[in-house]
This record gives structure tokens, C-alpha cells and sequence, in this order.
């Protein structure tokens, strides 16, 4: 690659991560004195987990957060958000996470590309609020564009569940990877299989489809969960509501 290519690569790489950032510390003016927030998971949730810190640290907020992931449990620990759990707290005022897709109208969603639906539906599903923070990159007009539709299995007779995953009108289903070739494992210990679809007309029929599934803990389409979307773009954030 020449190298005014990797500049210009570099350059909407950091004008990308400006937006993420924007639209994530626009949530974090959500968050008030007292409350419970679910802590998403990916590279737009640290900008929010980062942003809370601060507000934790200069202004005296206080907060409980309920992370989604290992890894954003680690961030919230490292920037000061004192942690929670279901135990404590079974009801969130607010979570905030980003997503692979958002579909246009409905504010349905694709999210799981990092490895964490299960945690995050779970953490969304309990929140009064969900807001949701994207780049416009992630905004589609069918589910299944951008990104396979991610769908978590408990690991014995995971081939039976790839069987089954392939007839749902899938165009094919793998599991995971990790970079070293290994299968890649969740959080709680189940696996991912990723499936392609040419195009999802019923996202409410696919989801029951696959849920008949016996193995399938869930998959990475959101449904009715959104409240609200924070769409950064080059004009600012623009907020969508379903
Ligand atoms: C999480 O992080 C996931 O549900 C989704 O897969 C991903 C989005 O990542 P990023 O913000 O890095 O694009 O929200």
C-alpha cells in the first residue's frame, strides 16, 4: 500500500473513532445521580465506559455499573465505576451499548460481533432504558447487510446445532474462530456460530426459528429493545427513536 494510501486510511480510521466517541459521551449526559447503567461491550462502549469514568472522577457522580463483558468489567474497574450485579440490582434505570446494524425505522438490531450478545441482551432487557451509540456506518436498510447474524450454542452437539442453524434459510453457518484457528468460546462458556443470511424479510419468524433450536442459548438479532439511537455523523449526533 502506498503511503498516502495508509494516510488516508488512518485519517478515517481517527475520523471514525471522533464519531464514536461523540455519540457515546452524548448517552453518558443520560446518566443521572444514583442510577444503575448496564456497560456495554466494543470499541464504542469503552468511549461510553471512558466518558463515565470521567464523570465519576470530576464530578462526584455516583453510579452502580452492571458491565456485559470481561473485558468491559476490567475498563469499569480501571476508570473507577463502582461495579454491581443482578443480585443487587435486578433493575437497570439505563444501559448503553453500540451494535453492528441498526435497521432503518424499526431500530432493530445485530449485535454479538464482539463475542458478548448474551450478556448485553440480558443487560439490555433489564434496563428501562436502552440507547444505543453508532457511527451512521451501522445503519442498514435489512438486517443480515453488513454482518452474519451471530448465534450462541452450548458447546456439546454444537454440529447438530450448525445442522439446524443451516436450514433456517441461511446461506451457511460457522462457527467462530479465534485469530489462532481455535474455536472462539464466550464469556459464559458457550460458543458462537455465525450464519449468513441473503436477506431478512421476518426478523420476528427467524428469531422464533432459531430459538426451536434445541442447544441455541440466543442470537444476536435485538428486537423491540431499543429506546433510542445516538447516530453520530459528520453533521453531529442525531437521536432516532423507534
Ligand atoms: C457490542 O460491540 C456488540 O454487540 C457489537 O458486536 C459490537 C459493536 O462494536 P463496535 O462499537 O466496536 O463497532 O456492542
Amino acid at each position: 500500500m502506498s503511503s498516502d494510501l495508509e494516510t488516508d486510511k488512518a485519517r478515517d480510521v481517527a475520523a471514525i473513532e471522533r464519531l464514536k466517541d461523540q455519540a457515546a459521551r452524548e448517552a453518558v449526559r443520560y446518566i443521572e445521580d444514583g442510577m444503575v447503567v448496564g456497560l456495554g461491550t466494543g470499541s464504542t462502549a469503552r468511549f461510553m465506559i471512558q466518558a463515565l469514568g470521567e464523570r465519576v472522577r470530576d464530578e462526584g457522580l455516583r453510579v452502580w455499573g452492571l458491565p456485559t463483558s470481561e473485558a468491559s468489567t476490567m475498563q469499569a474497574r480501571e476508570v473507577g465505576i463502582p461495579l454491581t450485579n443482578f443480585a443487587a440490582h435486578p433493575e437497570l434505570d439505563i444501559a448503553i451499548d453500540g451494535a453492528d446494524e441498526v435497521l432503518n425505522g424499526t431500530l432493530f438490531l445485530v449485535k454479538g460481533l464482539g463475542g458478548a450478545l448474551l450478556r448485553e441482551k440480558i443487560v439490555a432487557s433489564a434496563a428501562k432504558r436502552f440507547v444505543v451509540i453508532v457511527d451512521e456506518s451501522k445503519l442498514v436498510d435489512h438486517l443480515g447487510t453488513k454482518a452474519p447474524i451471530p448465534v450462541e450454542v452450548v458447546s456439546w452437539g454444537w454440529e447438530r446445532a450448525v445442522h439446524l442453524l443451516n436450514k433456517t434459510g441461511s446461506i451457511g453457518c460457522k462457527p467462530r474462530m479465534h485469530r489462532d484457528g481455535t474455536l472462539f468460546v464466550t464469556d459464559n462458556g458457550n460458543m458462537i456460530i455465525d450464519c449468513h443470511y441473503p436477506s431478512i424479510e421476518d426478523p420476528h419468524a427467524l428469531s422464533e426459528a432459531i430459538y426451536d433450536i434445541v442447544g441455541v442459548v440466543d442470537h444476536g438479532m435485538f428486537l423491540n429493545l431499543t429506546s433510542e439511537v445516538l447516530v453520530a455523523g459528520h453533521g453531529g449526533v442525531r437521536r432516532m427513536v423507534p
